[in-house]
């Protein structure tokens, strides 16, 4: 299977933590690409018409998007304890956990637009003040609210990504004064899977002229 990944998404890093956490990393060859909605990416469009990665091509050639949709295949294609189990009890926790990760993840990208991203005279400070509470609102419920689970769920991988690219972009210092949180965290990035996907590289907002691509 093919991943197009992106070394600096939080989306994309779910979807590998996942398939490291699962045993399936090594049936994956990841590819990295570049994605902006300012930048078009054709090779991406021609498999998502979102031009958003990650999309995993499946052996049988259907591509897949978005992470929520390939962590869900990941986890159909092994024996193990599932990322999103079947236990009503923890699997709309586990749900409910991802949902707010990925509002998080949403919130910081559109923070990073209006700190960044946007020409500066285009930046509009009560938008990011807006998303910005979003984020600390969701902090301070994952700290009443997350619990140390014995194997990973996809609600816990998705949150540690997530906040990992939080740090990464230096959005918000979510472990200030979330002693719970800070400690969640921690030691879920000390889990291989997080440990061997490091987040890196630099947003690509501009076209590179094709002499600068080659
Ligand atoms: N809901 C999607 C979000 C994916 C996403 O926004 N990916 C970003 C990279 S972090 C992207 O490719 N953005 C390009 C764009 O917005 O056009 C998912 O969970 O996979």
């Amino acid at each position: 299977m093919k991943l197009l990944y992106q070394t600096h998404s939080p989306y994309a890093r779910k979807t590998l933590v996942a398939a490291h956490e699962l045993g399936l990393a090594n049936r994956l060859q990841v590819i990295h690409h570049e994605t902006s909605p300012v930048v078009r990416n054709d090779e991406v469009f021609a498999l998502n018409p979102l031009g958003k990665v990650p999309v995993l091509i499946c052996d049988d050639d259907l591509a897949l998007f978005d992470s929520n949709v390939i962590c869900e295949y990941l986890d159909g294609l092994h024996d193990g304890p599932k990322l999103i189990p079947t236990d009503p009890s923890r699997r709309y926790r586990a749900l409910r956990n991802q949902a707010i990760a990925t509002g998080i993840a949403d919130a910081g990208i559109a923070v990073r637009w209006e700190t960044e991203r946007r020409p500066i005279a285009t930046r509009w400070e009560p938008l990011r003040e807006g998303q910005l509470r979003k984020i600390i609102a969701a902090c301070d419920f994952l700290e009443g609210n997350l619990e140390e689970n014995e194997t990973p769920d996809i609600g816990d991988i998705a949150v540690a990504t997530a906040l990992s690219w939080i740090e990464f972009r230096q959005v918000y210092a979510f472990c200030d004064a979330r002693p719970r949180l800070a400690t969640w965290y921690a030691r879920f990035c000390a889990r291989e899977s997080m440990r061997v996907t490091a987040l890196h590289g630099e947003t690509v907002d501009i076209a590179r002229s094709a002499s600068l691509r080659e």
